[in-house]
């Protein structure tokens, strides 16, 4: 029997030498993590050579693991290494130095898998004298791989402080946080013919009107950019009318305005995410979209929702008031009032609805096709762009042949318009009431561009 004193002594003995094994030349931190989720991982390398430099490290990533981006390293190159799929397999950081008996870390964002796995990291060291010291070996050996662990989080439960019922490894209760810091402020028209924005029934595959109650559905994702530093959320407010009762009106009228928020990474709290930019949809993919957008800072809207102007009957969505006449004339803003807030429903994704909003999916409405980004690589640059300008026009650059006309009825000549905003020539069909879209056009100081009937045949018909 060993005495106490000894027992003792052996114990803290084999902890140091289990803390000298795990804590070697390299590795990699955190090393437990969440499935599912944004991490970001520190690869930490101590040159323990006594008198040559690290010049240069090769890492292979987890095959389960998606890399979105690199912190840049003052000194250091990165260079990628990419499949075929363009997927980021490994990375080579060379350029820099590590000296004797100092060390380097080397950060980066990584989405770890959903089920529970073990990571493992293989590096490469490689000196100023081109040798290599390889730590790619298996769990034991004399240079094993840096390894993490990865366990599932159980979403069935819905307790604790983390929960993704929507599948988009985003935290619910940080979506609903950010829901209500950025919800903006609607200007609707008091004497609108559908009154307000409406609640629909849960658990309805088709869209049930059961209110006008000025209810806004909101939707929060994460937009990828992978070249940026940071995570990015995209957050969707949807106002859902039973019916458009302007020109050319249909049933059902889903309308949405967005913002893209941004803080350092997705663990931050919503007091910590900051609105970069936003979008107000209006008559999207038709011809007379009058799409808009803005910097948050234009529109002192950085910390807080945005002021939305809501055109009376058709409800296109204008970031600023005097830009709500430029859907081909169908859009106005007269009596305006700031809606009162009603409630605010989280409507998850398209491929998991959250409370009941199983409606997304019909296709009665094309509100599916809103829930994707709005803000794709163009759209950016604009608004990038748009410096100090204020409110802008955002269309779709729409090919000829996808050209679709709003309204689709007996109202349709004075529809026909072209994307004008995209700096395109514009298309008018001809039709006798022809001249009520030319009004509108010229007092926008553009090129005019008549066309025969052949047009109006060739072009597809889509109801905004
Ligand atoms: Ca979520
Ligand atoms: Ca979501």
């Amino acid at each position: 029997m060993i005495p106490h004193g000894r027992l003792l002594f052996f114990v803290v003995v084999c902890v140091l030498f289990a803390a000298t094994v795990s804590f070697g030349a390299v590795t990699v931190l955190p090393t437990e993590a969440k499935g599912g989720t944004t991490v970001q991982f520190t690869l930490r390398v101590s040159n323990e050579s006594r008198n040559t430099d690290t010049v240069a490290l090769d890492v292979e990533f987890p095959s389960s693991l998606t890399i979105t981006e690199f912190e840049t390293t003052r000194g250091w190159k990165l260079f990628l290494k990419k499949d075929a799929s363009g997927k980021i397999r490994g990375a080579i950081w060379s350029g820099g130095a590590i000296a004797p008996h100092a060390h380097g870390e080397f950060k980066f964002l990584a989405e770890t898998p959903a089920e529970t796995t073990e990571l493992q990291w293989k590096v490469v060291e490689i000196d100023a004298k081109g040798k290599r010291k390889e730590y790619t070996g298996a769990k034991g050996s004399r240079n094993p791989s840096p390894v993490t662990m990865v366990k599932a989080v159980k979403l069935e439960s819905g307790n604790g402080p983390w929960r993704d019922h929507d599948r988009d490894g985003v935290a619910d209760d940080l979506e609903q946080e950010l829901l209500l810091k950025f919800t903006p402020i609607f200007m609707v028209d008091a004497h609108d013919c559908d009154g307000m924005p409406a609640e629909f029934m849960p658990d309805s595959k088709e869209p049930r009107p059961i209110a006008k109650n000025g209810t806004i559905y909101g939707q929060v994702f994460r937009k990828d950019l992978p070249t940026l530093f940071g995570a990015f959320v995209e957050i969707h407010y949807y106002h859902l009318w039973s019916r458009d009762c302007g020109r050319a009106g249909h049933s059902l009228d889903a309308e949405h305005v967005s913002v893209l928020t941004w803080a350092n990474s997705l663990q931050e709290p919503a007091s910590a995410w900051k609105a970069l930019y936003w979008y107000a949809a209006t008559h999207e993919e038709t011809l007379c979209e009058a799409s808009n957008g803005a910097k948050a800072s234009a529109l002192a809207a950085e910390e807080r929702g945005a002021t939305v102007w809501v055109s009376r009957g058709k409800h296109g969505s204008f970031l600023n008031e005097s830009k709500c006449r430029l859907g081909c004339g169908g859009d106005t803003c007269r009596d305006m009032i700031a809606m009162p807030a009603g409630k605010l429903v989280n409507i998850g994704e398209a491929d998991a609805p959250l409370n009941g909003a199983v409606w997304t999916g019909s296709k009665r409405w094309p509100l599916k096709d809103k829930m994707h980004t709005d803000f794709n690589d163009d759209v950016l640059a604009r608004l990038e762009d748009s410096g100090t300008a204020g409110v802008i026009s955002l269309n779709s650059h729409l090919p000829p042949t996808k050209a679709v006309i709003l309204g689709g009825n007996s109202s349709l000549g004075a529809f026909l318009i072209g994307n004008a905003w995209a700096g395109r020539s514009l298309s008018i069909a001809g039709s006798e009431s022809v001249h009520a879209a030319g009004r509108a056009f010229t007092t926008s100081g553009k090129s005019l561009l008549i066309v025969g009937r052949k047009l109006g045949a060739g072009l597809g018909f889509k109801r905004d």
